[in-house]
């Protein structure tokens, strides 16, 4: 069975969501992040990304790893991009092209977005509220603007990225998406960026990996 070591409140929840869409067993371990530990490195602190039998698995540190047989990854989204082409259609895929296409929204999810979106996310929500900085919410909104207007355009056709279906890019783009939504402004002006998140988040896969991640306790 594949395993994926993490928590729902991590990029995880990525590997998870497209696990379920895929339709495919699983079994999440539990690997909590150090710096939520008072101390991650006692021989009986909660299994962490500093115990050594995590770090043996993924060197970085940090969540998620995946292992599915002799297949040990990690990086979240180079995790679903083996997914995808290893448990195809259709989610995933067996064609080359398209294979390719999933990788360029991949990319363009972790780099033009994510690194963007998730300043919203750390300066809206998790940060103390003594440490936010409400100016770096106005950069980033700012500098979403360009990628946000691609997306949309790109939705326009079938209301997905790529194969006018479902798919792992969905889930990349939807997951670095996601991290703006504390900031709903980020999201004027791009109708159907917002119809695709909001459908995305309508999905009963969705909806069942947020029930699982709601038990797990806050990040503080
Ligand atoms: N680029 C990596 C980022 C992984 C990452 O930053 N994971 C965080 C949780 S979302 C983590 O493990 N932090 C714990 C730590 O740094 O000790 C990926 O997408 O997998």
């Amino acid at each position: 069975m594949i395993e994926i070591f993490g928590v729902y409140r991590s990029r995880a929840l990525r590997n998870i969501w497209l696990l379920e869409e895929m339709g495919l067993p699983y079994r999440v371990v539990p690997v909590i992040q150090a710096f939520r530990l008072p101390d991650p490195l006692p021989a009986d602190a909660p299994f962490n990304t500093r115990s050594p039998e995590f770090l043996a698995m993924n060197p970085a540190g940090s969540i998620p790893v995946m292992r599915d047989g002799d297949v040990v990854l990690s990086e979240s989204l180079a995790i679903n991009l083996y997914l995808a082409r290893r448990y195809g259609p259709p989610v995933g895929t067996n064609d080359l092209v398209e294979s390719a296409k999933f990788a360029q929204w991949t990319l363009y999810a972790a780099t033009e977005i994510e690194p963007r979106s998730i300043q919203i996310l750390f300066n809206r929500v998790q940060l103390p509220p003594a440490q936010r900085d409400e100016a770096k919410v106005t950069e980033a909104v700012a500098a979403l603007r360009r990628p946000f207007a691609v997306l949309d355009a790109a939705l326009a056709a079938t209301g997905h990225p790529v194969g006018g279906r479902f798919t792992v890019a969905d889930i990349a783009l939807a997951e670095c998406v996601r991290y703006c939504l504390p900031a709903p402004e980020a999201l004027e002006g791009f109708p159907r960026v917002k119809a695709w998140i909001e459908a995305c988040h309508a999905r009963p896969a969705w909806k069942k990996i947020i029930a699982e991640r709601e038990k797990e306790p806050a990040l503080s």
